[in-house]
Protein backbone atom coordinates (compact mmCIF):
# COMPACT_ATOMS: atom_id res chain seq x y z
CA UNK A 1 0.00 0.00 0.00
CA UNK A 2 1.29 3.21 -0.88
CA UNK A 3 1.71 5.59 1.97
CA UNK A 4 1.80 9.07 0.14
CA UNK A 5 3.84 10.06 -2.72
CA UNK A 6 6.64 12.94 -2.38
CA UNK A 7 6.53 14.65 -5.68
CA UNK A 8 7.69 18.10 -6.64
CA UNK A 9 8.25 20.06 -9.56
CA UNK A 10 12.01 20.81 -10.40
CA UNK A 11 12.79 24.04 -11.86
CA UNK A 12 16.17 24.75 -13.97
CA UNK A 13 18.60 26.77 -11.77
CA UNK A 14 21.71 29.15 -12.19
CA UNK A 15 24.60 28.62 -10.18
CA UNK A 16 27.47 30.40 -9.02
CA UNK A 17 30.46 30.23 -6.79
CA UNK A 18 30.95 31.93 -3.47
CA UNK A 19 33.67 31.66 -0.89
CA UNK A 20 33.24 30.63 2.71
CA UNK A 21 35.10 30.32 6.45
CA UNK A 22 36.02 26.79 6.49
CA UNK A 23 36.69 24.02 3.26
CA UNK A 24 33.83 25.75 1.81
CA UNK A 25 32.54 26.22 -1.84
CA UNK A 26 28.68 26.72 -2.45
CA UNK A 27 26.51 26.83 -5.19
CA UNK A 28 24.43 29.75 -4.65
CA UNK A 29 20.97 29.44 -5.59
CA UNK A 30 18.85 31.97 -6.98
CA UNK A 31 16.51 34.25 -4.99
CA UNK A 32 13.81 33.07 -6.25
CA UNK A 33 14.39 29.56 -5.14
CA UNK A 34 16.97 30.73 -1.71
CA UNK A 35 13.82 31.61 0.82
CA UNK A 36 11.52 29.32 2.06
CA UNK A 37 7.59 30.42 2.26
CA UNK A 38 8.93 30.92 5.68
CA UNK A 39 11.37 32.61 5.08
CA UNK A 40 13.91 30.64 5.86
CA UNK A 41 16.76 29.24 4.01
CA UNK A 42 17.14 25.88 2.99
CA UNK A 43 19.81 24.09 4.14
CA UNK A 44 20.94 20.49 4.57
CA UNK A 45 23.37 19.62 7.37
CA UNK A 46 25.26 16.34 7.99
CA UNK A 47 27.65 13.98 10.66
CA UNK A 48 31.32 14.28 10.09
CA UNK A 49 33.21 15.57 7.00
CA UNK A 50 30.99 14.08 4.08
CA UNK A 51 30.92 17.03 1.86
CA UNK A 52 29.77 15.31 -0.99
CA UNK A 53 27.13 13.93 0.45
CA UNK A 54 25.91 17.55 1.23
CA UNK A 55 27.12 18.94 -2.08
CA UNK A 56 24.36 16.22 -3.18
CA UNK A 57 21.30 16.97 -1.31
CA UNK A 58 22.04 20.46 -1.93
CA UNK A 59 21.71 20.31 -5.37
CA UNK A 60 18.35 18.43 -5.09
CA UNK A 61 17.04 21.61 -2.41
CA UNK A 62 18.54 23.80 -5.24
CA UNK A 63 16.27 22.19 -7.74
CA UNK A 64 13.65 23.08 -5.12
CA UNK A 65 13.70 19.43 -4.70
CA UNK A 66 11.88 18.61 -1.46
CA UNK A 67 13.92 17.28 2.18
CA UNK A 68 12.93 13.77 1.65
CA UNK A 69 14.19 13.57 -1.39
CA UNK A 70 17.90 15.47 -0.53
CA UNK A 71 18.83 13.65 2.41
CA UNK A 72 17.79 9.95 0.60
CA UNK A 73 19.95 10.98 -1.95
CA UNK A 74 22.60 12.92 -0.02
CA UNK A 75 23.35 9.81 2.63
CA UNK A 76 23.19 7.53 -0.58
CA UNK A 77 26.28 8.72 -2.02
CA UNK A 78 28.35 7.48 1.40
CA UNK A 79 26.81 4.36 0.96
CA UNK A 80 27.75 3.91 -2.71
CA UNK A 81 31.66 5.55 -1.69
CA UNK A 82 33.64 1.56 -0.97
CA UNK A 83 36.46 3.83 0.35
CA UNK A 84 34.18 4.73 3.47
CA UNK A 85 34.83 1.68 5.86
CA UNK A 86 31.17 3.05 8.04
CA UNK A 87 28.87 3.08 5.66
CA UNK A 88 26.89 0.79 3.23
CA UNK A 89 28.84 -0.96 0.85
CA UNK A 90 32.46 -1.65 1.70
CA UNK A 91 31.58 -1.14 5.67
CA UNK A 92 33.51 -2.52 8.13
CA UNK A 93 31.61 -6.56 9.19
CA UNK A 94 30.34 -7.85 12.15
CA UNK A 95 32.88 -10.43 13.67
CA UNK A 96 31.71 -13.40 11.66
CA UNK A 97 32.63 -11.42 8.47
CA UNK A 98 29.10 -10.43 7.49
CA UNK A 99 28.64 -6.90 6.81
CA UNK A 100 25.23 -5.85 8.58
CA UNK A 101 23.35 -2.70 7.74
CA UNK A 102 21.43 -0.31 9.73
CA UNK A 103 19.46 3.16 8.26
CA UNK A 104 16.41 4.61 8.71
CA UNK A 105 14.03 7.59 7.14
CA UNK A 106 11.89 9.88 8.34
CA UNK A 107 9.61 12.97 7.01
CA UNK A 108 7.45 16.02 7.48
CA UNK A 109 4.42 14.41 8.38
CA UNK A 110 5.96 12.19 11.11
CA UNK A 111 6.16 8.96 8.74
CA UNK A 112 9.38 6.69 8.92
CA UNK A 113 10.98 3.88 7.66
CA UNK A 114 14.08 1.16 8.83
CA UNK A 115 16.26 -1.36 8.00
CA UNK A 116 17.99 -3.22 10.32
CA UNK A 117 21.15 -6.17 10.15
CA UNK A 118 20.63 -6.33 6.30
CA UNK A 119 22.65 -8.17 4.26
CA UNK A 120 23.71 -8.26 0.36
CA UNK A 121 22.10 -5.13 -0.23
CA UNK A 122 24.17 -1.66 -0.99
CA UNK A 123 21.74 0.60 -0.37
CA UNK A 124 19.87 0.30 3.17
CA UNK A 125 18.64 3.82 2.70
CA UNK A 126 16.51 3.17 -0.36
CA UNK A 127 14.86 0.26 1.49
CA UNK A 128 13.83 1.90 4.12
CA UNK A 129 11.92 4.19 2.46
CA UNK A 130 10.78 1.89 0.52
CA UNK A 131 9.21 0.27 4.05
CA UNK A 132 8.31 3.93 4.95
CA UNK A 133 6.17 4.43 1.70
CA UNK A 134 5.10 0.55 0.48
CA UNK A 135 4.69 -1.31 3.98
CA UNK A 136 2.29 -0.94 6.61
CA UNK A 137 5.30 -1.21 8.73
CA UNK A 138 7.98 1.00 10.25
CA UNK A 139 10.92 -1.31 10.12
CA UNK A 140 11.89 -5.01 9.20
CA UNK A 141 14.95 -6.64 10.51
CA UNK A 142 17.21 -9.22 8.71
CA UNK A 143 16.75 -11.23 6.11
CA UNK A 144 13.06 -10.05 6.43
CA UNK A 145 14.34 -6.99 5.15
CA UNK A 146 17.03 -8.46 2.88
CA UNK A 147 13.69 -10.56 0.95
CA UNK A 148 11.49 -7.33 0.85
CA UNK A 149 14.29 -5.26 -1.06
CA UNK A 150 14.42 -8.57 -3.61
CA UNK A 151 11.18 -7.81 -3.83
CA UNK A 152 11.34 -4.39 -4.76
CA UNK A 153 13.90 -4.56 -6.85
CA UNK A 154 16.99 -4.47 -5.33
CA UNK A 155 20.63 -6.40 -6.79
CA UNK A 156 22.40 -8.92 -4.13
CA UNK A 157 25.27 -7.35 -4.12
CA UNK A 158 28.94 -8.34 -2.05
CA UNK A 159 29.34 -5.54 0.17
CA UNK A 160 32.72 -7.35 2.13
CA UNK A 161 35.29 -5.19 0.00
CA UNK A 162 38.98 -7.34 -0.24
CA UNK A 163 40.16 -4.29 1.85
CA UNK A 164 37.63 -4.76 4.46
CA UNK A 165 37.63 -8.18 4.69
CA UNK A 166 41.58 -7.77 5.55
CA UNK A 167 41.06 -5.95 8.10
CA UNK A 168 38.46 -8.44 9.78
CA UNK A 169 41.75 -11.33 9.34
CA UNK A 170 43.78 -9.27 10.74
CA UNK A 171 41.44 -8.17 14.14
CA UNK A 172 40.96 -11.70 14.42
CA UNK A 173 44.54 -12.00 15.42
CA UNK A 174 43.38 -10.42 18.62
CA UNK A 175 39.63 -10.20 18.62
CA UNK A 176 39.05 -7.34 20.86
CA UNK A 177 36.10 -5.40 20.29
CA UNK A 178 37.20 -1.79 21.19
CA UNK A 179 35.26 1.05 19.60
CA UNK A 180 37.68 3.26 18.10
CA UNK A 181 37.06 7.14 18.80
CA UNK A 182 36.86 9.18 15.82
CA UNK A 183 37.03 5.99 13.04
CA UNK A 184 39.13 7.70 10.31
CA UNK A 185 37.35 10.95 11.51
CA UNK A 186 34.23 10.13 9.59
CA UNK A 187 31.76 7.12 10.77
CA UNK A 188 27.61 6.84 10.35
CA UNK A 189 26.13 9.03 8.06
CA UNK A 190 23.16 11.13 10.10
CA UNK A 191 21.65 14.01 7.71
CA UNK A 192 18.75 16.58 8.32
CA UNK A 193 17.44 19.01 5.79
CA UNK A 194 15.14 21.91 5.19
CA UNK A 195 13.71 22.53 1.94
CA UNK A 196 12.50 25.63 0.41
CA UNK A 197 8.83 25.01 1.15
CA UNK A 198 10.13 24.97 5.38
CA UNK A 199 9.69 21.22 5.71
CA UNK A 200 12.25 18.85 7.40
CA UNK A 201 13.13 15.26 6.89
CA UNK A 202 16.58 13.27 8.00
CA UNK A 203 18.56 9.92 7.04
CA UNK A 204 20.66 8.00 8.75
CA UNK A 205 22.84 5.07 7.11
CA UNK A 206 25.78 3.31 8.95
CA UNK A 207 27.49 -0.37 8.77
CA UNK A 208 27.29 0.04 13.10
CA UNK A 209 30.22 -0.61 15.16
CA UNK A 210 32.98 -2.79 13.22
CA UNK A 211 33.44 -6.35 14.48
CA UNK A 212 29.99 -6.07 16.51
CA UNK A 213 28.19 -9.35 17.55
CA UNK A 214 26.23 -11.18 14.95
CA UNK A 215 22.47 -9.19 14.90
CA UNK A 216 23.92 -6.38 16.92
CA UNK A 217 21.90 -2.86 16.40
CA UNK A 218 22.57 0.21 17.47
CA UNK A 219 20.80 3.35 17.94
CA UNK A 220 21.12 4.63 13.55
CA UNK A 221 18.35 2.81 12.28
CA UNK A 222 16.01 3.49 15.44
CA UNK A 223 13.53 6.18 15.15
CA UNK A 224 14.03 8.53 18.18
CA UNK A 225 17.75 7.05 18.88
CA UNK A 226 19.66 7.45 15.95
CA UNK A 227 17.66 10.14 14.05
CA UNK A 228 14.05 11.87 14.89
CA UNK A 229 12.20 15.02 12.99
CA UNK A 230 9.06 16.92 14.05
CA UNK A 231 8.64 19.24 11.73
CA UNK A 232 6.66 21.37 14.02
CA UNK A 233 10.32 21.59 15.88
CA UNK A 234 13.39 20.71 14.33
CA UNK A 235 15.29 17.44 13.72
CA UNK A 236 18.07 15.50 15.28
CA UNK A 237 20.86 13.18 14.65
CA UNK A 238 23.28 10.98 16.04
CA UNK A 239 26.81 9.15 15.60
CA UNK A 240 29.14 7.15 18.18
CA UNK A 241 28.40 4.45 20.06
CA UNK A 242 24.92 3.64 19.66
CA UNK A 243 23.89 1.61 23.00
CA UNK A 244 24.66 5.04 24.56
CA UNK A 245 22.34 6.71 22.16
CA UNK A 246 19.44 4.20 22.44
CA UNK A 247 19.45 4.35 26.68
CA UNK A 248 18.82 8.14 26.24
CA UNK A 249 16.63 8.43 23.20
CA UNK A 250 18.82 10.88 22.10
CA UNK A 251 17.38 12.79 19.06
CA UNK A 252 13.90 12.37 20.59
CA UNK A 253 15.43 13.94 23.38
CA UNK A 254 17.36 17.10 21.71
CA UNK A 255 13.78 17.99 19.42
CA UNK A 256 12.17 17.35 22.55
CA UNK A 257 14.50 20.04 24.38
CA UNK A 258 14.30 22.65 21.01
CA UNK A 259 10.44 22.05 21.62
CA UNK A 260 10.94 23.34 25.57
CA UNK A 261 12.50 26.41 23.67
CA UNK A 262 16.71 25.41 23.85
CA UNK A 263 18.70 26.09 20.44
CA UNK A 264 20.35 23.50 18.51
CA UNK A 265 23.29 24.06 20.05
CA UNK A 266 22.02 23.56 23.61
CA UNK A 267 20.10 20.79 22.86
CA UNK A 268 22.73 18.86 21.47
CA UNK A 269 25.03 19.76 24.63
CA UNK A 270 22.20 18.72 26.74
CA UNK A 271 21.97 15.34 25.19
CA UNK A 272 25.54 14.53 25.24
CA UNK A 273 25.25 15.87 29.32
CA UNK A 274 22.27 12.92 29.48
CA UNK A 275 24.77 10.37 28.26
CA UNK A 276 27.81 11.57 30.23
CA UNK A 277 25.47 11.01 33.67
CA UNK A 278 24.84 8.00 33.04
CA UNK A 279 28.45 7.18 32.39
CA UNK A 280 30.53 8.67 35.05
CA UNK A 281 33.16 6.17 35.53
CA UNK A 282 33.63 5.43 31.72
CA UNK A 283 34.47 8.02 29.40
CA UNK A 284 36.19 6.28 27.10
CA UNK A 285 33.55 6.55 23.95
CA UNK A 286 32.65 9.01 21.40
CA UNK A 287 29.22 10.09 21.12
CA UNK A 288 27.93 13.29 17.96
CA UNK A 289 25.04 14.90 17.96
CA UNK A 290 23.61 17.62 15.08
CA UNK A 291 20.73 19.46 14.99
CA UNK A 292 18.30 21.65 13.63
CA UNK A 293 15.20 24.03 14.14
CA UNK A 294 12.81 25.48 12.23
CA UNK A 295 14.51 28.61 11.92
CA UNK A 296 17.42 27.13 10.08
CA UNK A 297 19.41 26.81 13.44
CA UNK A 298 21.74 24.42 13.77
CA UNK A 299 24.26 22.86 16.38
CA UNK A 300 26.35 19.82 17.14
CA UNK A 301 27.96 19.05 20.27
CA UNK A 302 30.20 15.96 21.25
CA UNK A 303 32.31 14.12 24.04
CA UNK A 304 35.64 14.35 22.85
CA UNK A 305 37.05 16.35 20.81
CA UNK A 306 37.74 15.68 16.66
CA UNK A 307 34.04 15.49 15.33
CA UNK A 308 32.70 17.97 12.92
CA UNK A 309 29.64 18.08 10.81
CA UNK A 310 29.11 19.65 7.58
CA UNK A 311 26.70 22.18 6.68
CA UNK A 312 25.11 23.61 2.94
CA UNK A 313 23.29 26.83 3.20
CA UNK A 314 23.67 29.85 0.67
CA UNK A 315 25.97 31.14 2.57
CA UNK A 316 28.44 27.99 1.85
CA UNK A 317 29.94 24.95 2.62
CA UNK A 318 31.48 24.06 5.30
CA UNK A 319 33.08 21.45 7.79
CA UNK A 320 32.34 22.86 11.11
CA UNK A 321 34.49 21.39 14.03
CA UNK A 322 32.12 20.44 16.99
CA UNK A 323 33.01 21.85 20.55
CA UNK A 324 33.41 18.84 23.05
CA UNK A 325 32.65 17.94 26.26
CA UNK A 326 35.84 16.64 27.30
CA UNK A 327 38.53 19.70 26.24
CA UNK A 328 40.99 16.71 25.05
C1 LIG B 1 26.11 2.39 15.78
N1 LIG B 1 25.99 4.78 15.81
O1 LIG B 1 25.89 1.38 15.15
C2 LIG B 1 26.36 3.65 15.01
C3 LIG B 1 27.73 3.61 14.45
C4 LIG B 1 28.60 4.69 14.78
O2 LIG B 1 30.62 5.12 15.84
O3 LIG B 1 28.27 5.84 14.60
N2 LIG B 1 29.75 4.31 15.28
O4 LIG B 1 26.20 2.41 17.01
Amino acid sequence: MKRRKFLRNSSTLAAGIVSAPILASCQEIPATKATTKAGIIPIAICTWDFGNATAKAWEVLQKGGNALDAVHQGVMVEENDLSNSTVGNGGRPDRDGNVTLDACIMDKDGNCGAVLAMQNIANPISVARKVMEETPHVMLAGKGAEQFAYEQGFEKTELLTEESKQAWEEWKKTSQYKPIINIENHDTIGMLAIDTDGDIAGACTTSGMAYKMAGRVGDSPIIGAGLFVDNEVGGATATGVGEEVVRTVGSFLIVELMRQGKSPQEACEEGVKRIIAKNKDKQDFQIGFIAINKKGETGGYCIHPGFTYRTYTKEGHINNPSDSYLKS
